[in-house]
């Protein structure tokens, strides 16, 4: 997992109208209204809900520390989105104790490890590496106009990619499964064939280039930049990239022009803070009613 680093987020704050409105050209849905489709919920339904609910962004300095801006951009993410956040004046435990004190409805805090929200009427773990790989699948969904009986490839096996892969067979669609490490894609092959999904596959894609002439639709969730490399983009191709740093060069980027979405922590973020107030459990019935849709 990619440690962000100051100069990663410095600018979001400043952007995230001038993202947002990108957002709308390559999905024709806003952050807030990809974050609600990710959820599958309605903005008509969070909307009247979010003002009220506070949330406490709590610094963490164990590890290797803070990030400069880590918090505060995490919270400027929320406050776009209309929620009441705030970054905690105190940090660790301190700040996790004042949040309770304070009544806020939920606290986000992020270590080396995990960065996790807590819904602190229910006690919700929300985890940001599965937010943002919904979220991803949701902004793919989008600009594809619909996953459902496409392949897509998914690149980086990892704990973004498997959330993202999961979403995808949830909406419809069969995915091949590629990682530098073929081990990785064997054990998220695994763990996915532990459901059953009637009609769609689940393969190991060990080509790349095999992998972009099966499909145009691709999550790309791997820690390294270039790899998909420019000649092998054609014009029909559809990038949601969570991977930090970006797969794709900016010669390759102009290429897709609107159909590629990349961000380091906004789309994630969204989805956390819609799932804190929809509450994990809603959500996870959602899950479960779509995945009967399909059997
Ligand atoms: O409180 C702080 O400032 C630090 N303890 C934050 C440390 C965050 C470390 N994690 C990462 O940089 C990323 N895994 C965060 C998520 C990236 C977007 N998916």
């Amino acid at each position: 997992m990619t440690r962000l680093k100051t100069e990663d987020i410095c600018n979001i704050s400043s952007r995230v109208e001038h993202y947002n409105k990108r957002l709308l050209e390559c999905t024709g849905k806003s952050l807030l209204g990809i974050a609600c489709y990710a959820c599958e919920t309605d903005e008509r339904r969070i909307k009247p809900v979010i003002e009220s609910f506070c949330i406490h962004v709590v610094p963490d300095t164990s590890g290797q520390g803070i990030i400069t801006g880590f918090c505060e951009t995490v919270c400027a993410i929320l406050r776009f989105l209309g929620f009441s956040a705030v970054v905690s004046e105190k940090a660790d435990l301190s700040g996790v104790a004042h949040a309770y004190e304070s009544r806020a409805d939920a606290f986000m805090m992020a270590d080396d490890n995990r960065f996790a929200g807590i819904n602190l009427k229910n006690n919700c773990v929300i985890d940001n590496s599965r937010t943002t790989g919904r979220a991803f699948a949701a902004a793919l969904d989008l600009m594809a106009d619909g996953v459902k009986d496409h392949s897509v490839l998914i690149m980086g096996c990892g704990p973004v990619g498997a959330a993202a892969a999961q979403t995808v067979l949830f909406w419809g669609a069969s995915v091949l499964l590629y990682d530098i490490y073929p081990q990785a894609a064997q054990s998220l092959e695994q763990r996915l064939l532990k459901d059953s999904w009637p009609g769609r596959k689940i393969e190991i894609q060990n080509d790349l280039h095999k992998g972009f002439s099966k499909t145009r639709l691709i999550i790309e969730a791997t820690p390294s930049a270039d790899t998909i490399e420019d000649d092998l983009i054609s014009d029909h191709m559809v990038v949601a990239a969570p991977g930090v740093p970006l797969g794709i060069s900016t010669a390759g980027c102009s290429i897709l022009k609107n159909r590629v979405i990349h961000d380091k922590l906004e789309l994630g973020v969204a989805v956390m803070a819609v799932s804190l107030v929809l509450q994990e459990k809603d959500l996870y019935k959602r899950e479960i009613r779509s995945r009967k849709q399909y059997v």
